[in-house]
């Protein structure tokens, strides 16, 4: 099987992280944080530090184009815009519209270490995206990840220490159902960043977990996308390069599947400035994922 050979870091000329990898008009887009460093009264010194989000598109996985800044948190209505902490997000096409996910500390709660889900909308998939007003209501939490299935009942999954989910009405805005935590997971350790996609009649909700000191990609799977789940296996170890976080999106382009992550290659002495990847995966013949090993390059 031939497929094209990704050039990891997939982006040099900036940080990027959480990679939310889509397949859009025939392009992957890739929706990811944009790590910047903090300074004196701009964002937490040495933590994370996310002000805006670019996204990026390629036809071939090597060539990518970066359409810019798609939102800001200058220009999010309830959000706190001085807080430096647009995390990791997710976009989805439904009804003619994109729809884009992203966490960030609410303005009512400055002070506060806690995060709503907020949704901006636009007709292309590269933007630029017009934040609603509000915050998905009833939303606590990070990582925001949307999935619709085929019979085009749509579900949002997110983090808060574990994972939660519940479905979205057809408005993309507003819950349909009670939130759940989901079961069944590994119970010890920070579980966030879910991703779930479906092959072949299966679910599989992919998360990073802090099993020793850094986080490692693992999954679940299940034949409905509300679950039960059954944790199934680990996608990819911890990273050697000491990076903390790992944040995943896996998804099918021409006929090969794609596991995008990220690790701190282009800053090894400071790991919340990171660098998105991607790798081949593959499956067994039972669905279960093979580990993908990080490419070196
Ligand atoms: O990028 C900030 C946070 O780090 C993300 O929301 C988590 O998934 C982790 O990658």
């Amino acid at each position: 099987m031939s497929y094209a050979a990704a050039q990891n870091p997939l982006i040099r000329n900036q940080y990027s992280a959480d990679p939310t990898a889509r397949v859009f008009e025939g392009k992957v887009y890739i929706y990811p944080s944009h790590d910047i460093l903090a300074t004196p009264g701009h964002g937490r010194l040495a933590w994370f530090c996310m002000e805006d989000y670019h996204v990026f598109s390629s036809a071939n996985l090597v060539d990518w184009t970066d359409h810019g800044k798609i939102l800001s948190q200058k220009t999010v209505p309830w959000a706190d815009s001085t807080a430096y902490s647009m995390w990791a997000p997710d976009c989805i096409f439904r009804n003619g519209k994109y729809y884009f996910y992203f966490p960030a500390p609410p303005a009512a709660k400055a002070n506060s270490r806690g995060f709503k889900i907020g949704v901006a909308t636009s007709n292309t998939p590269y933007g630029p995206f017009t934040p609603l007003p509000d915050p998905i209501a009833g939303v606590n939490g990070i990582d925001p990840n949307v999935f619709i299935d085929k019979s085009g009942q749509a579900y949002l999954y997110w983090a808060q220490g574990n994972i939660y989910m519940a479905k979205l009405k057809e408005n993309m805005i507003e819950l349909d159902s009670p939130s759940q935590i989901i079961a069944n997971l590994p119970e010890k350790g920070l579980k966030e960043g879910p991703f779930l996609f479906e092959r072949k009649g299966i679910y599989y909700l992919t998360y990073p977990h802090v099993e020793n000191k850094t986080e490692r990609l693992e999954y679940a799977t299940s034949d409905n996308p509300m679950g039960p789940f059954k944790f199934t296996g680990v996608i990819m170890d911890e990273s050697a390069s000491g990076c903390w976080t790992n944040h995943q999106s896996i998804v099918s382009f021409k006929d090969q599947w794609y596991l995008f992550y990220h690790d701190n290659q282009l800053s090894p002495n400071f790991d919340k400035a990171r660098a998105i990847r991607a790798d081949s995966l593959f499956f067994n013949e039972d669905g279960t994922i093979r580990k993908v090993v990080p490419t070196l390059r």
